[in-house]
């Protein structure tokens, strides 16, 4: 499974699948999530309220991961994660690593081949970048896939520069101390 970094706008990947930085209610918001129900049309909102009515009434907890269409854009699905908000006095380091591998079971279960990530939880939600980029990371390269894997690429796609930079820096091999 490749790793692969670029700078842009999520909602313009031609892959299978796109990751959403979603909040509980499933319900649509700011950043990322505003992007994509933006970019692929009321069907998302439809499928998430088909979501909230049936398999999921009272929302979708941090670290979990649910898919639907991706409606007008390039891909195939969007899944939607929950991120955990940042906290100083609380280490929500796992809940934030769980969005990573929940989110690749997800995309393994769709029989998804690409599969492309922002840096959740780094925008309203607080988290600090280059934290955000190490766990992004570390949890994608952690994730053993299932024997029937089709995975063969992770890309994260970074909105800006300083971003792009933080998941460059977390994916360059450690050189150990000096
Ligand atoms: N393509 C790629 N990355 C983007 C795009 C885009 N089109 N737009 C923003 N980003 P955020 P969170 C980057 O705030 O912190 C929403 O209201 C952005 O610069 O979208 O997990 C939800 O409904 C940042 O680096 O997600 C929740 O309520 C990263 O995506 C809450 O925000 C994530 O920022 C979730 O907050």
């Amino acid at each position: 499974m490749d790793i692969t970094l670029v700078q842009g706008d999520i909602t313009e990947q031609r892959v299978d699948a796109v990751v959403n930085a979603a909040n509980s209610s499933l319900m649509g918001g700011g950043g990322v999530d505003g992007a994509i129900h933006r970019a692929g049309g009321p069907e998302i909102l439809r499928e998430c309220r088909r979501l909230r009515d049936t398999s999921h009434p009272d929302g979708l907890p941090a670290g979990d991961a649910v898919a639907t269409t991706a409606g007008r854009m390039p891909a195939t699905w969007v899944i939607h994660t929950v991120g955990p908000v940042y906290s100083a006095s609380e280490d929500r380091s796992s809940t934030l690593a769980s969005c990573y591998r929940r989110s690749l079971e997800v995309a393994e279960e769709l029989n998804a081949a690409v599969v492309a990530f922002p840096a959740v939880s780094a925008g309203v939600y607080g988290w600090p970048m280059d934290s955000a980029a190490d766990i992004a990371v570390r949890s994608t390269l952690a994730f053993s896939p299932a024997s029937s894997n089709t995975l063969s690429e992770v890309r994260f796609v970074l909105f800006s520069r300083d971003a792009y930079e933080a998941f460059a820096r977390a994916l360059e091999p450690t050189s150990g101390p000096a």
